[in-house]
């Protein structure tokens, strides 16, 4: 079996040189646990490079994006604090391999989210927000087994936060669970959806979180981000243009993107 630090490494090679490498799975038939133990090597790489933890993501919680990927399975991955993209800010995807860009929505916590405790993982949560996350897998032509995205850290690359809204306030005044999800890219609509996509509700990734975390031992300390997961399928995401997401009310989130990706 090859090293499992080398695996991470080597995909953290991959998102430094915007290189796409082969899958994992060609050459190394990886269980789920070994997948896992890969993504957390990688991000103890980035943490060495003093990159540190901001929270975590949730993939293929809508059917939309499981179909799209043609995996199936709820999966989960880590964001740093390099990925955080300000609302209204601009990225390179010449740093990229292959960008895709997602509407999401994001909620921050207020307490720690303890994986091995019964409660219930939304007491922590103290605000929400539209969010767009940008996926760049580290594979070519962006094919993967499970193992292979749950290695590559879901994907991961950057993410872009709307305004936070109090959690109580925004549940008070808006269904979280029945927003219009849309995604326009240089003005004209991308795609389309509802946060009803997203579990059914997108609260239920909360305790979704909870539970892979417990299950594959990452920390929701007090102050994490949580993306619950795309609305929609993915849209590729060129250079030279502006995308927003808008979720319902909680309002517009916004990305430039610079660059070239064959500079
Ligand atoms: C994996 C990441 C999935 C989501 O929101 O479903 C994800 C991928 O599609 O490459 O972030
Ligand atoms: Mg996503």
């Amino acid at each position: 079996m090859t090293d499992l630090d080398d695996l991470a490494g080597r995909l953290d090679a991959a998102v430094r040189t915007a290189t796409a490498i082969e899958q994992l799975s060609l050459e190394a038939d990886l269980t789920l646990e070994q997948a896992y133990a890969v993504q957390a090597a990688g991000v103890r790489i980035r943490e060495q490079r003093g990159d540190a933890v901001v929270g975590a993501k949730l993939g293929f919680t809508s059917r939309a994006k499981a179909e799209q990927m043609g995996v199936s399975d709820v999966i989960v991955g880590v964001l740093h604090r390099g990925m955080a993209v300000t609302d209204g800010g601009t990225v390179d995807v010449a740093a990229m391999v292959h960008p895709r860009i997602e509407p999401e929505i994001a909620f921050l916590t207020g307490s720690d989210i303890d994986p091995h405790d019964e409660g219930d993982a939304v007491a922590a949560v103290t605000h929400v927000a539209p969010a767009l996350e940008i996926i760049d897998s580290r594979y070519r032509d962006f094919r993967f087994s499970l193992t292979d995205v749950v290695a590559d850290n879901a994907s991961s690359a950057a993410f872009v936060v709307g305004e936070w809204r109090p959690f109580d306030q925004a549940r008070a005044e808006l269904d979280l669970a029945a927003l219009d999800v849309v995604l326009t890219v240089g003005g004209a609509e991308a795609a389309r959806g509802s946060s009803a996509d997203i579990l059914g509700d997108p609260v239920l990734a909360l305790d979704a979180v909870k539970r892979m975390a417990r299950q594959h031992g990452l920390a929701l300390p007090a102050g994490s981000i949580i993306l619950a997961g795309a609305a929609t399928a993915a849209v590729t995401l060129p250079a030279g243009t502006t995308v927003e997401a808008t979720v319902g009310g909680l309002g517009p989130v916004r990305v430039a993107t610079t660059g070239d990706l064959d500079g």
